[in-house]
């Protein structure tokens, strides 16, 4: 068995040559983890995917993590999550955007980074792929880093970054808010779909990820809420805030990203640790099911704000 590598569109790779049901050797496991470690973002398509085949490859790459919410829980198998739309949760997931009415649209994130200690990875697998639309986006934050000039490196080594959780979209500061309303049932607190609420968090603007040692720029648009006390590194907050507008903006940049267009047999990874991620949702009554494992996060990459 030998693997092949396509790189993708911009950033990731699709991996090809081998077989879900075969059984892998090690070295093709470790091949494989290289691989993430690599690139961040794993395309394989044409596989021919069970639940149990997914969780059992999904440990290739360490060890999983339940969701701590039993609600997107699949009841034979708790390593997966189920997301869904086309159901009864779509009402809670429903919002306009410039008129246009779409369920389940997340803006561009890292997995549970408002807890300090985000997951390592995650695979997704669509079980039912959207008709149309239900595309999910990935960015490379490390290469983003990379193409910064070298004078926002310098200032940014210096600063930290706070993530504040929030349910509702248009009391995020740096999502783009143009055309945005809510729907009627959006939740507004988190206690309103039994979510658990969280301290701020805070990050080195710069992370060095824990195993490949590459550089990553730590900023993406949900949640992001300030620069930690900037006067004291020679920015002014007006500054502090265009730099963040700014960013924002540059890791959303085409050669950082990729889109993944679901077929049936798809599975992607991704390293939560350097790749942000975001779905662009699916119009009304469209049926999409993805089906998600999530690789332990065993490593504190911010700090939770108890006082400032
Ligand atoms: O539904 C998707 O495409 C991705 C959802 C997501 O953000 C996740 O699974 O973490
Ligand atoms: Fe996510």
């Amino acid at each position: 068995m030998e693997l092949s590598i396509t790189p993708l569109h911009n950033v990731g790779v699709e991996i090809s040559g081998f077989d879900i049901n075969e059984p892998l050797t090690d070295e093709i496991k470790a091949q494989l983890k290289s691989l993430w470690y690599e690139h961040a973002i794993l395309v394989f398509r044409d596989q021919d995917i069970s639940p149990e085949k997914q969780i059992e490859f999904s440990r290739i790459f360490g060890p999983l993590e339940l969701h701590p919410l039993k609600v997107t829980q699949n009841d034979k198998h708790p390593e997966l999550f189920e997301l869904k739309n086309g159901g009864p949760m779509d009402k809670f997931q429903t919002a306009f955007y410039k008129g246009e009415e779409i369920v389940g649209r997340l803006d561009w994130h890292m997995d549970l980074h408002y807890t300090a200690r985000p997951n390592h990875g995650a695979l997704l697998r669509a079980v039912v792929v959207a008709k149309e639309d239900g595309l999910t986006g990935f960015g490379d934050l490390a290469k983003a880093y990379d193409a910064l000039d070298d004078e926002t490196k310098a200032l940014l080594e210096k600063l930290e970054v706070v993530y504040s959780f929030s349910m509702q979209r248009r009391h995020m500061r740096y999502v783009n808010l143009d055309g945005y309303k809510p729907g009627p049932n959006s939740p507004k607190k988190p206690s309103d779909i039994n979510f658990p609420d969280f301290s701020d968090a805070a990050y080195p603007a710069v992370v060095t990820h824990p195993i490949s040692g590459r550089k990553v720029l730590e900023v993406v648009e949900q949640f992001i809420d300030r620069i930690v006390t900037p006067q004291q590194f020679g920015l002014s907050n007006d500054e502090s805030i265009e730099l963040l507008e700014r960013l924002v903006k540059h890791v959303q940049k085409p050669e950082f990203t990729y889109f993944h267009k679901w077929r049936e047999g798809d599975m992607v990874l991704w390293d939560n640790w350097r790749a942000m991620h975001c779905t662009t949702g699916t119009k009304p009554g469209v049926d999409r099911v993805i089906n998600r494992t999530t690789i332990k996060g065993n490593v504190t990459l911010g700090r939770v704000l108890k006082t400032e």
